[in-house]
């Protein structure tokens, strides 16, 4: 059996017959019970933490109104061998009238635990599923997200930026926990491409941490790859970000943030934050599952255009430590893309 971590409960009295919409019947003699499966560990890992904060503002909204709800937060850890038979067992519980979940490997194993429990309902963030009556995916595009990465990095990284810790080479770095399908197909290639719209001659250096964690390795790699001329490291590797971190500020280099704002994490370090608005597409899917109208079934995958992925421009440290050159550039790439006067294409996604 899987250990996990109950980190909290809520329970609320009285109301609630929220049984419309096509989707879920909860009965309304009992609070809603909604489960959160994290597939690692939440602390370190910016997606995880969103989706939590979402679903704990649903709740905390929900309970407002009069709608008891329960949650409870299950960490599965990082070993992702167990994460099929920990999901089979959450939902052989019976306990949960919605589980919601995060990345994208979890759609194949909700898929395959739905077929079990058939009567079991899901949200799954950052992951995409298309046709299943019981399962809600919400997707963010994940090569949009990288292109902006790529494009504030390549800024960066061109010796004239006016940055004291950019080096005369070329060079990003990015920063993996692991090779994925998302990662190889759409994280991978949108930075580079993001890059070379800047510049063509922009190489990016890929390294593989191998784990969520380990911020010790994460510190090592990072360091490799400043030897060798990367001035700017994307790194989503959840915990080792850290490390990522404390190479970079070792060095006098910089580091772009992933999925939430990370400035506060390195002052003057963290040069840029891109973002996804997976809180806020938690927080509302959340609330609607337990309102009954969460339309399950219906995939949906949002980029810039739709608000859902983004850049912390408001963050003090993004004005204190961009120089204006570099910060007019961004800002105006961002600001065309956002009015659709500049385009480019995502890959096939799924
Ligand atoms: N991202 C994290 O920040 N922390 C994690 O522990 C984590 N584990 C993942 C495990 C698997 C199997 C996959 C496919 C992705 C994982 N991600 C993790 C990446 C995350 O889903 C997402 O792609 C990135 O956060 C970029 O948005």
């Amino acid at each position: 059996m899987y250990s996990y971590l109950v980190i909290l409960g809520i329970f609320l009295s009285t109301i609630g017959v929220f049984a419309g919409g096509s989707s879920q019947v909860v009965p309304e003699n009992k609070p809603f019970a909604i489960g959160i499966f994290v597939p690692g560990v939440v602390e370190g890992s910016p997606t995880y933490e969103m989706m939590v904060g979402g679903v704990r503002k649903a709740v905390e909204e929900a309970t407002a109104s009069g709608r008891p709800v329960d949650y409870q937060i299950f960490e599965a850890g990082f070993n992702q061998a167990e994460w099929p038979s920990s999901m089979t067992s959450l939902a052989a519980s019976g306990a949960y009238d919605l589980i919601v979940t995060s990345n994208p490997s979890m759609p194949e194993i909700v898929q395959a635990v739905v077929g079990q429990f058939p009567n079991q309902h899901f949200l799954v963030l950052d992951g995409y599923l298309a046709d299943n009556p019981r399962v809600k995916t919400i997707y963010f595009n994940q090569y949009e997200q990288a292109f902006l990465a790529g494009y504030l990095g390549g800024l960066i990284t061109n010796p004239t930026s006016g940055l004291s810790g950019a080096n005369s080479s070329k060079r990003l770095g990015l920063l993996a926990g692991q090779e994925y399908p998302v990662m190889n197909d759409q994280i991978r290639p949108g930075f580079s491409a993001g890059a070379s719209a800047v510049d063509a001659d922009i190489e990016v250096d890929f390294r593989v941490l191998g784990n969520w964690y380990d911020g010790g390795k994460a510190a090592d790699l990072v360091r490799s790859m400043i030897g060798s001329g990367a001035d700017v490291v994307l790194t989503i590797a959840g915990g080792g970000n850290q490390g990522a971190i404390s190479a970079a500020a070792e060095a006098g280099t910089y580091v772009i943030w992933y999925d939430a704002s990370g400035y506060t994490y390195g002052p003057g370090t963290v040069i840029g934050s891109t973002l996804v608005l997976q809180e806020q597409f938690a927080y509302r899917a959340t609330l609607q599952g337990i309102q009954g109208t969460l339309d399950y079934g219906v995939p949906e995958i949002l980029g810039i255009s739709d608000g859902a992925v983004g850049f912390d421009f408001e963050s003090p440290e993004y004005r204190t430590f961009l120089p204006p050159g570099v910060r007019d550039s961004f800002e105006l790439f961002f600001e065309e893309l956002s009015t659709g006067q500049k385009k480019f294409e995502s890959p096939n996604l799924f």
